[in-house]
């Protein structure tokens, strides 16, 4: 069986954030397939990738973009697998215009949105991990077990 999550990026310079969501899968044990698909840069790699997801065998696409983030958005038109997205933060606008591009959906065409930069990443990366765990029992042991160890490193007082 292929990886149950695709990671989708706009550009190369996405990727010191959107990795923080394949590092958080891989110490889960969830296998990732990570490209670079731009909206506006390759539109038919996206469309490829897009409307040949499901039949891929993905589950969950995790997309990130920064600026006028379109790649989220158009990749939740082609596909009904879930999507989440991740609002890269932009040298321009400090990733407001990403948070925007993505969030603000129509009706009808579902994108989980994230918070900005790397934060998004990675809880994009657990998100994933919790949509698959609802039907992987040995998964969600390993996200309570990640939970618990994050809860228990947490010091009472500063040091
Ligand atoms: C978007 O434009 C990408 O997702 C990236 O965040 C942003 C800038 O891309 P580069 O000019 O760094 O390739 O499409």
């Amino acid at each position: 069986m292929g990886a149950p999550v695709a990671i989708v990026m706009g550009s190369q310079s996405d990727w010191a954030t959107m990795k923080g969501g394949a590092e958080v899968l891989e110490k889960l044990g969830v296998e990732t397939d990570v490209r670079i698909v731009s909206a506006h840069r390759t539109p038919e790699r996206l469309f490829d990738f897009a409307k040949g997801a499901a039949d891929d065998g993905f589950k969950v696409i995790i997309a990130g973009a920064g600026g006028a983030a379109h790649l989220p958005g158009m990749v939740a038109s082609l596909t009904h697998l879930p999507v989440l997205g991740v609002p890269v933060q932009s040298r321009a606008l400090s990733g407001q215009d990403s948070l925007l591009s993505i969030v603000q959906m129509p009706a009808g065409i579902p994108v989980g949105t994230l918070a900005i930069g790397e934060a998004g990443a990675v809880n994009a990366g657990l998100l994933a991990a919790a949509i698959l765990a609802t039907s992987d029992e040995a998964l969600a042991e390993r996200l309570k077990d990640f939970r618990a160890k994050q809860t228990a490193s947490v010091a009472e007082r500063p040091s």
